[in-house]
């Protein structure tokens, strides 16, 4: 049983630049994941599988299309108390957005006042995984730290992208062996762990606070100039200095349904190839994300689509899709779609062939047309005969080409012929 004064804060305001085009029009966790989803599901899924069903969404940045779905996909009866509330930038400090993170949860500090919670859970809106929050508060309850921070292994070589934790017993600190001895946010110059020097131990951007510690962390916090208002950069530090954080070991989480293989899966989709391969992931043979699992599922919006449809062709002109996932409303007309996702309403036709993609909702897909190893946003037209992903060269003076070499045509463009 889920603790019972809980409150979850969802903090969803990032910008999302390395993402861009996706996010040119919406907040990187409204960005459609996985042919149904949006990459805000996988928390609020977590949270809710876990029992925690008070939940504020702190949005800021083009939180429109977050806004329209959580209110519409996450809407819950009220009856026991429950919620799902996006919650803009109060400004209650004057006419400005959140300075940071930690400024978001000072300025929504009124949310946590009127629910009156023991305790804060603060986790991150944009990662794919599946995670009990439930096992990471039994531990925070038990050590008695002010502060527990999610963390997991990483690749050295990412370091600069995370909060890098350091675990050792300090004298007068939480006093196990979990306690975080340092913590430092997207250090350039990280050491690999001893039993694994290619490996440090990264934040995972998920929290566990008990709620006065918070209150008073975010207050002091506001107070200070030279502060960057950031929950990894300056609150997460000041408690590791006062000797009251701990580390929730991720890899001990158990999902109920999950596998060997797909325990412990968590990806940060920061990059527009680490979005791509996220989605690859959910379509290998052996997926070491399972989307199926149902014992844990992930929940969505469902507009209620007519079912996929493949129609009939002959030859090579069978409209057929292999290795792939194909939403509901989709048809595959005559056309081969390969190792792709494919979103809802998508229309590809005779002729065409899709490989290595992920084609997102409303999608037209011209005869003969190719599209390899790209990312197609809503609503791209790509006329008869087109050509996405064959010349690179090209592709680059059009579109978006990552560094992995994606294509990404951002949202309604119409390609040329
Ligand atoms: P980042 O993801 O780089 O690192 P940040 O940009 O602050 O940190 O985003 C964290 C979360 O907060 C995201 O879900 C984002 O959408 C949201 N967010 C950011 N600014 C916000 C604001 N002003 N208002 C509301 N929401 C906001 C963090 C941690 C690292 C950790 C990585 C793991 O700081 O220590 O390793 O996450 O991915």
């Amino acid at each position: 049983m889920a603790a019972k004064n809980v409150l979850a804060i969802v903090l969803a305001g990032g910008e999302g630049k390395r993402l861009m085009p996706l996010t040119t029009d919406r907040a990187k966790p409204a960005v459609p994941f996985g042919g149904i989803y949006r990459l805000i599901d996988f928390v609020l899924s977590n949270l809710a599988n876990g029992g925690y069903l008070k939940m504020v969404v702190l949005t800021q940045y083009k939180s429109h299309s977050l806004d329209r779905h959580v209110t519409k996909t996450w809407r819950m009866s009220t009856l026991l108390g429950n919620y799902v509330t996006p919650v803009p930038a109060q400004q209650r400090l004057g006419p400005r957005w959140f300075a940071g993170s930690a400024d978001a949860i000072y300025q929504s500090l009124n949310l946590i006042n009127d629910e009156r919670p023991d305790y804060v859970i603060v986790f991150g809106a944009d990662h794919i995984y599946r995670m009990d929050p439930e096992q990471m508060m039994r531990q925070h309850i038990e050590s008695g730290a002010a502060a527990t921070v999610a963390g997991i292994r990483q690749p050295l070589a990412m370091a600069d992208q995370f909060g890098v934790i350091e675990v050792g017993e300090n004298p007068g600190g939480v006093g196990n062996s979990r306690q975080i001895s340092a913590f430092r946010e997207k250090p350039k110059d990280a050491k690999g762990l001893a039993d694994s020097p290619g490996e440090i131990y990264a934040s995972m951007g998920n929290y566990v606070f008990t709620t006065d510690a918070l209150i008073d962390a975010v207050s002091r916090d506001a107070q200070d100039a030279s502060s960057k208002h950031d929950m990894g950069g300056n609150i997460i530090p000041y408690f590791v200095e006062k000797n009251d954080a701990a580390v929730y070991d991720f890899s001990t989480n158990v999902v109920p349904g999950s596998s060997e293989r797909d325990r412990g899966y968590w990806r940060d989709v920061g990059t527009l190839d680490s979005y791509y391969e996220a989605n690859m992931d959910l379509i290998a043979v052996q997926p070491v994300f399972n989307l199926y699992n149902y014992d844990w599922p992930i929940l969505t919006g469902n507009t209620p689509w007519p079912p996929a449809k493949f129609v009939h062709g002959w030859g090579e002109r069978v409209g057929r899709a292999i290795g792939s996932m194909i939403s509901p409303g989709a048809v595959i007309s005559g056309a081969l779609v390969e190792n792709s996702v494919v979103s809802p309403n998508v229309k590809v036709h005779s002729w065409a062939h899709v490989e290595g993609s992920v084609i997102m909702e409303g999608v037209d897909i011209g005869r003969h047309a190719v599209v390899r190893n790209a990312i197609l946003d809503k609503n791209v037209i790509v006329p008869e005969g087109a050509e996405i992903g064959v010349d690179l060269e090209r592709d680059r003076q059009r579109f978006t080409v990552s560094e992995g070499g994606i294509v990404v045509v951002g949202k309604g463009q119409r390609v040329e012929p």
